[in-house]
């Protein structure tokens, strides 16, 4: 007996739809690459990133007793969350070019105390 897997074209779009939603029901596989990065006071972890080009997710872990927040910026965008709460995880997606960018902490003075990072993003590979 031969069993036979069926496609089942219901539970696509069900994916589809759980991945429209923001939050915790986020699809990863939507994303170029996922990046998992832990704010402090006053450093993020790993603070030098090289990804490829497309879309990137960021999940920022706030290990800090204070607000932290993520911002990205280069190549003529600028995205950012403001606030993370301590102990929270937030996600940022943004979908990006090769070139050079920043992350900083956007809250207070946090990026002149050493909350910067590096942001590589290379050639996507074909
Ligand atoms: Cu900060």
């Amino acid at each position: 007996m031969i069993a036979t897997r069926v496609p089942t074209r219901g539970a696509a779009i069900l994916a589809a739809a759980l991945a429209a939603c923001e939050g915790a029901a986020e699809d990863d596989g939507a994303v170029t690459e996922r990046v998992e990065i832990e704010a402090t006071s006053y450093a993020y972890s790993p603070a030098t990133i090289t990804v490829p080009a497309g879309r990137i997710r960021f999940v920022i872990h706030n290990a800090a007793d204070v607000v932290h927040g993520f911002e990205v910026e280069g190549q003529g965008m600028e995205e950012e969350i403001a606030e993370i709460q301590p102990g929270a995880t937030d996600s940022l997606t943004v979908t990006l070019e090769e070139g050079t960018y920043e992350i900083y902490c956007p809250v207070e003075d946090h990026e002149q105390r050493g909350m910067i990072g590096t942001l590589e993003v290379e050639a996507a590979t074909p």
